[in-house]
């Protein structure tokens, strides 16, 4: 049977397991979109808004399914836009294939209209970048695409496709079936040496990251840390790969790190690093541990050999996939008993606030939703200061998930939503919205509502870029520039959209309309009234600006 290339691409990706394809439409790959004509049901198309929310939306799949999230973009100015996606799906370590049409390759390399050079532009943002030249290489460089994306670290993959090679025809036959990537198993005298290390340390720390867990692999971890009673480190925002409700979880290594958990890692002698990547944030700044020889002994374990000793020296390093190394440790025993248990009741202590000058208090709130949400809510969040509250405040307990990026990017929590609830529509999926970060990608709810994926939304605003002017009253006290915001009427946006909406001007609002939102059947955008001045949790803009100024004046000669 002769096919073009835009069919026998989406014939292939049917036969790997594909269902959904997250795109903007383009010339450049109209052999891809005729294609998916005939698979409505099999392989949806779901048509965003801006490549950037789709390729957030692929790259969510990814972190949230463990299969591939599929982006689909037009060239030159489309897989621009996209950039952002393929970046975070990179730090995120988060399985992706963004496919990019291509001028033809009659014309390549005049710089023809929209032409890029994708080994180049993506070359050190993707995990791969291939173009296919000949139509019947499509099932073979696909496959390979499949399998890099989701083998050792995850990441993304960028493919581009030119536009005679979409349309030409071929005898070629399609993939038809799933491809599996096993994970590295550990050798049994490897993981006796990892317990023979842990057995000696007088203060032994585990640290997880995301990626590739199963539910028996996190289960398996879990059950050995509780056995062994040695308190667990989630890395930055993947604290949903451990049970929170654990007694040795002690919370996570991420940005604006608490001061328990630096010390954690600080004062541990010996670190159990399972599916870690050691980065900026699970370190505070690389200052935890000594570059290149940490003080603590350290243990990591990956299934990309990439990441083991890329910044530390491990004492011992182990190449192996989470699952079956958390199958394979056996507990240990040691006398850390007040070491575990003061770090549970630091990590308990964290939680406790007390009341934030702001009409709605998010402290308040967020304990509220600790209460009612159910158990196998998704969460998902973009930049700025508000996400301290999903990211520091909620628990995480095994059925439940949060999708965050690792990559800081605003404009995330929106379109990770809107996939999470394409992925799953049974579920309740929350999103936390900065003010300046909903309007990063606001537009995609027009996606939610064609695609009937509609979530909740809290937008958190509070008239400024809170995280900036942090910074920015930390280092230029009381000099505001660039980080006032007029904002949209966002009430009105949301129900333009379709979505319910309302403006919460009070605390003791928050539960009924909380409610309200969840019941909807169109999702809902909640304004949430809060104050500039409840700039972080623990330290007002004022509190912010005043201890500035005064040591600004102390500085004075
Ligand atoms: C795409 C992108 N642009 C800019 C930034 C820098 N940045 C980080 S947080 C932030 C402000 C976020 O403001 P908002 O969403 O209103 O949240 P708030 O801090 O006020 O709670 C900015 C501009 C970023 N992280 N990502
Ligand atoms: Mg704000």
């Amino acid at each position: 049977m002769m096919r073009n290339g835009g069919q026998l691409l989406v014939e292939s990706l049917i036969g790997l397991g594909a269902t959904k394809a997250f795109g903007v439409p383009g010339e450049s790959y109209l052999a891809v979109l005729d294609a998916l004509h005939d698979t409505v049901g099999r392989l949806d198309y779901v048509l965003c808004r801006h490549e950037g929310g789709a390729a957030f939306m692929a790259a969510a799949w990814g972190k949230l399914t463990g299969s591939p999230g599929l982006c689909m973009v037009t060239r030159g100015p489309g897989a621009t836009n996209a950039s952002i996606g393929v970046h975070t799906a990179m730090q995120d370590s988060a399985p992706m294939i963004l496919f990019v049409g291509q001028v033809g390759t009659d014309m390549r390399g005049r710089e023809a209209f929209q032409e890029l050079d994708y080994g180049a532009v993506f070359g050190t943002m993707a995990k791969w970048v291939v173009e296919v030249d000949r139509v019947e290489r499509i099932p073979e460089l696909l496959s390979r695409a499949w399998m890099v994306t989701l083998s050792g670290r995850p990441g993304p993959v960028v493919m581009a496709l030119p536009e005679d090679m979409l349309i030409s025809l071929t005898d070629a036959a399609p993939l038809t079936a799933p491809l599996q990537v096993r994970e590295p198993a550990p050798e049994a005298t490897a993981v006796a040496e990892a317990l023979a290390l842990l057995k000696v340390a007088k203060r032994p720390l585990l640290m997880l990251g995301g990626c590739n867990w199963t539910p028996e692999g996190r289960a398996a971890l879990q059950g050995f840390a509780e056995a062994s009673a040695i308190p667990t480190l989630a890395a930055f925002r993947y604290q949903d790969q451990f049970d929170n409700h654990s007694p040795v979880y002690a919370g996570e290594a991420g940005v604006g790190m608490p001061p328990h958990v630096k010390r954690l890692i600080r004062e541990a002698d010996t670190i159990l690093a399972v599916n870690l990547r050691f980065g900026e944030m699970t370190t505070d700044g690389y200052t935890l541990l000594n570059v290149p020889t940490p003080k603590q002994t350290l243990i990591h374990i990956h299934a990309s050999d990439a990441e083991l000793g890329k910044i530390y020296r491990p004492a011992l390093a182990i190449q192996a996939g989470p699952n079956g190394l958390a199958r394979s440790l056996r507990p240990v025993r040691g006398d850390w008993a007040d070491w575990q248990a003061t770090a549970r009741a630091d990590y308990l202590a964290s939680l406790q606030l007390g009341a934030l000058p702001s009409p709605v208090d998010m402290g308040v709130c967020t304990a509220h939703l600790r209460d009612v949400l159910p158990e196998d809510v998704i969460v998902t969040n973009g930049a700025g200061n508000f996400a301290v509250w999903p990211n520091k405040f909620l628990q995480y307990g095994p059925l439940s998930r949060l999708l965050a990026p690792q990559s800081g990017a605003m404009g995330y929590g929106v379109p990770a939503a809107i996939a999470a609830k394409v992925a799953f529509p049974g579920r309740l999926v929350l999103c936390f919205a900065g003010d300046g970060d909903f309007q990063m990608t606001g537009q995609e709810l027009a996606t939610a509502r064609q695609a009937s994926a509609q979530p909740v939304i809290l937008i958190l605003n509070n008239g400024i870029y809170g995280t900036i002017r942090a910074h920015q009253e930390r280092e230029y006290p009381a000099r505001v520039s660039g980080t006032d915001m007029v904002n949209p009427d966002f009430v009105m946006l949301g129900r333009a959209h379709g979505f319910h909406a309302e403006r919460v001007e009070t605390t003791a609002a928050f539960p009924a309309a909380f409610a309200r939102a969840c019941a909807s059947p169109t999702g809902a955008v909640l304004d949430l009234s809060t104050a500039a001045e409840a700039l972080t949790p623990r330290q007002s803009l004022t509190a912010i600006r005043t201890a500035a100024q005064q040591a600004a004046q102390k500085a004075l000669p």
